[in-house]
């Protein structure tokens, strides 16, 4: 699995508007406001599952109505196309 050149990293970025690089590492991260906790955590229990299905598992926390997600690709130490597909996957469950 390739990490994400200069010019897709920028390009994917552009498409993701809500998410931002995280500060001293190879990652993008977002965070998730929902109504309520029932909110948040259906919107865990959707990601979950189709993490399980890409074989791709975020690096998150939630407090009451807030989900903090990091998405990295550990094997590959950095981001790939497989975190903005899982960023894209979570920004379409809202
Ligand atoms: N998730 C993330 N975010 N990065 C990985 O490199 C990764 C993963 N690898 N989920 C997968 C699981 C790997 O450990 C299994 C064995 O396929």
């Amino acid at each position: 699995m390739m990490k994400l050149g200069d010019a897709e990293r920028a390009a994917a970025l552009a498409a993701l508007p809500e998410w931002r690089l995280v500060v001293g590492r190879d990652a993008i991260e977002r965070e998730f406001r929902f109504s309520d906790f029932n909110a948040a955590f259906g919107f865990m229990s959707r990601v979950a599952l189709q993490a399980e299905k890409l074989d791709h598992h975020p690096e998150w926390s939630n407090v009451y109505n807030r989900v903090h997600v990091v998405l990295s690709t550990h094997d590959a130490g950095g981001l790939t196309d497989k975190d903005i597909a899982l960023a894209g996957f979570m920004d379409e469950m809202l």
